[in-house]
């Protein structure tokens, strides 16, 4: 029987999977031993990548509704209703959902579909994720996917602040095995310390954790800064020549002393000078935030003082410290040419909330269609009315529009909605590389994967330019096919290459990259190639005006104001955090049957003290309420909280009967993001804050 190495899809740590085939099913999935990156780490999910292709509720035919039930097509006739009924302009939204980043189909095709649509009105995932993370790059380095990853293999000190990779298994920070490797911090003398208002698995085996209250990590962040000057521990090292600013960031920090935060961080000030000595003591060191610092009130802001404790302690941009990757197709953060990074260049029209990164927020979504500006939806890969914030009031938007199509694999919470669904592949049914996450890896790798098995469907990035013909009037797919292998290569310098499709797209990236290999050369390589560990790019990676690291740019330090007043606001009593569970996938994974058993459970965690004040015992329901909205969930009781946090996992919620996942239907749980409010964003980026919701919780 053949085996297949192919790399897993499925979440940003790129692990090599060892798939073996008999007569068109897959009989075993085994993590792949010669891996030159994840050396045959997997996790539950990618050992069910099988019964994801064999799952019978995935789409398998075009759907369009007629009198509100979905009937199979065949594809002329979906794509015929796109044409007459797909919009072009600022009336047509889109939606790009996170599946697609780990897609090159979409990687490299939706941007095709949006030019030719032609509207400013782009939403992603990007803006209840990691939006404000590239906001803070932009303006610190210039370009917004210069994001500096922890140098984890040989970092002596690792500050991580609101993620939790042994379970979330790493983001912006592509590291197959993370736990693996923040053992081996630990054991070549080196320490972890976790800020987290949860005492999570990464928390339980750090060498430290401190249970900080939710939405205040740039409280924390300022203050280590604080420390660092008033005790004279900057030390900007070999990056001295190339930074702007530090001035101006003293002077910022003044008011942010250990005392001053303490209230309102809930951790003691001796602690905090505790861990800015540490981090200033360890021979290296890098300081890593993710969701919980990125999706919560001042996620722009703590994205950049995370930057601002790597450069001030001389750990940005060298082995041990900070790095930044330098992938070895689509580089998107190296090249010439590259013009500063900068945002706001339109702006949403009922709110006006900036643009960022070409999109707007989706927090604004449901105003722009109520308000009439938005008339048709494309999802591409994406859960909205699961993933982004007042829920419920997005689901009522999309049922006034004239027009949705969705590109999906199952008929969920959103794509119910639509009136022509279209089918994606499995993802053994595609080739794959990471052409996003390599550019964020703790290594430089490379790793090409055919599909593993043949399908019907067509694949996505044929859809996804059959739409495009269908809205400009054009059906020739390998016409367009050139027009996008064109596009490429005058952005990377290169000839056109031969073929079709994102082979060829990913060929000429290769070609014009830094490692002098081919699609060829990774092809003989069925367990990726290592280029090695990262390596100093300061000064070339920086794309700022100045050619400087800007350490104070406006854009962030405009947002001071509104963090200053938080040192004296009240404290709401009862705040929502979300959380990961290793055997779940954001919303979409939960009709995955071997994924449901164990410990995926939509509860509302709650510490012992809340529960008794509020008269709970475990397994009563309780009903969390937000000023957008209420639901009624199982609680278990823990002391892994902190008091005054109430947790609960997003991306549940399958219960309207007019979806087709059978088994998620047995397995409902609750939509948190009913309760996530979309007032509620980081300032600067428009980012929906998903962590530190203020709720009440009551017995039912
Ligand atoms: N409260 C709260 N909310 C959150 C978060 C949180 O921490 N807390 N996290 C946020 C984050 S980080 C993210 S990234 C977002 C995710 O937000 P979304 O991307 O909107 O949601 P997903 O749940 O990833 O839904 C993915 C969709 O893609 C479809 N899909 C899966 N595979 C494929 C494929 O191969 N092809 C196609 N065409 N479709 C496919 C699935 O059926 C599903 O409809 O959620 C965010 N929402
Ligand atoms: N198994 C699994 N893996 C996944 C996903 C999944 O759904 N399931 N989703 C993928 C996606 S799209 C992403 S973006 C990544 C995210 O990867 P991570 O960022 O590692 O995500 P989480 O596991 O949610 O960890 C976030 C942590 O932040 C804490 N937190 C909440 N609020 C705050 C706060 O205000 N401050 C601080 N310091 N901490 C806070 C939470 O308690 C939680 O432990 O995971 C990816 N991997
Ligand atoms: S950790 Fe991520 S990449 Fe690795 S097997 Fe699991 S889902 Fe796949
Ligand atoms: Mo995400």
């Amino acid at each position: 029987m053949p085996t297949h190495h192919v790399t897993c899809p499925l979440c940003e740590a790129t692990c090599g999977l060892s798939v073996t085939v008999d007569d068109g099913a897959v009989t075993s999935v085994r993590g792949d031993a010669l891996d030159v990156f994840s050396r045959g780490y997997l996790c539950p999910k990618g050992a069910s990548i099988g019964s994801l292709h064999g799952d019978p509720d995935r789409v398998r035919a075009p759907l369009v509704k007629r009198g509100g039930r979905f009937v199979e097509v065949a594809w002329d006739e979906a794509f015929a209703e796109i044409a007459a009924r797909l919009p072009r302009g600022d009336a047509a939204a889109v939606y790009l959902g996170n599946p697609g980043v780990h897609n090159l189909s979409t990687s490299l095709y939706a941007r095709a579909l949006i030019k030719a649509l032609d509207t400013k009105n782009v939403y992603s995932a990007s803006s209840v994720d990691q939006a404000p993370k590239q906001f803070a790059a932009g303006y610190l380095f210039g370009d917004p996917m210069s994001v500096p990853v922890p140098d984890l293999d040989r970092t002596d000190f690792l500050l991580l602040l609101g993620a939790n990779p042994l379970v979330s298994n790493g983001s912006l920070m592509t590291s197959p095995d993370t736990r693996g490797r923040l053992r081996a911090i630990r054991a070549r003398g080196g320490r972890v310390v976790v800020v987290d208002p949860m005492r999570s698995r990464t928390a339980e085996s750090a060498d430290q954790h401190l249970a900080i209250r939710p939405g205040t990590d740039a409280l924390l962040l300022f203050a280590l800064v604080h420390v660092l000057f008033a005790e004279d521990l900057v030390k900007l090292g070999a990056l001295a020549p190339h930074v702007a600013g530090v001035d101006a960031v003293r002077a910022l920090a003044v008011p942010f002393s250990p005392e001053a935060v303490a209230p309102a961080t809930g951790l003691s000030a001796e602690a905090i000078r505790g861990l800015a000595a540490d981090l200033a003591a360890a021979p290296t060191a890098a300081v890593y935030g993710r969701i919980g610092t990125t999706a919560q009130r001042f996620g722009s802001l703590a994205s950049w003082l995370v930057d601002v404790l790597n450069v001030l302690t001389g750990n940005l941009d060298r082995p041990g410290g900070a790095m930044f990757p330098l992938a070895a197709a689509g580089q998107a953060n190296a090249g010439r040419g590259r013009r500063p990074f900068r945002h706001g260049r339109w702006h949403s029209r009922v709110r006006g909330l900036p643009e960022v990164m070409g999109e707007l927020p989706a927090a604004t979504l449901a105003d722009e269609i109520e308000a009439g500006g938005v008339r048709a939806l494309v999802t591409l890969s994406g859960n909205p009315c699961v993933s982004t914030p007042n829920a419920d009031r997005l689901a009522e938007a999309l049922r006034g529009l004239d027009f949705m199509v969705s590109l999906d694999i199952y008929v969920n919470e959103t794509t119910r909605h639509a009136d022509v669904i279209l089918p994606g592949t499995s993802p053994l049914e595609r080739p794959h590389y990471d052409i996003a996450l390599y550019q964020f890896a703790v290594r430089n790798v490379a790793n090409w994967s055919d599909a593993v098995l043949e399908t019907p469907l067509p694949q996505e990035w044929e859809t996804l330019l059959r739409m495009t013909g269908a809205v400009v009037g054009m059906s020739d797919v390998d016409a367009l096919d050139d027009v996008v292998a064109a596009q490429v290569a005058s952005r990377f310098g290169v000839p056109v290459a031969e073929g079709r499709g994102p082979a060829r797209l990913v060929d000429m990236m290769l070609r014009a990259g830094p490692y002098d290999v081919r699609l060829a050369d990774l092809r003989a390589h069925p367990h990726g190639i290592d280029f090695g560990p990262l390596k100093p790019r300061v000064p070339e990676v920086l794309a700022t005006e100045s050619g400087r690291i800007e350490l104070a740019p406006p854009a962030l330090t405009a947002d001071v104001p509104r963090l200053l007043a938080e040192l004296t606001a009240p404290v709401p009593p009862m705040v929502l955090i979300g959380r990961r569970q290793l055997r779940s996938n954001n919303s979409w994974m939960h009709n995955i049957a071997p994924l449901m058993g164990g410990a995926n459970r939509c509860t509302a965690q709650l510490n012992p003290t809340d529960a008794e004040r509020l008269g709970l015992t475990p397994g009563d329901p309780c009903v969390v309420r937000s000023r957008t909205g209420k639901v009624t969930v199982p609680i278990e009781i823990t002391d892994a909280i902190r008091p005054g946090v109430v947790s609960i996992p997003h991306g549940w919620g399958h219960t309207h009967p007019d979806t087709h996942t059978t088994v998620a239907a047995e397995h409902p749980g609750v939509n948190s993001n009913i309760l996530a409010d979309e007032l509620l964003i980081d300032a600067p980026s428009g980012t929906a804050v998903l962590n530190g919701i203020p709720v009440e919780v009551t017995r039912a």
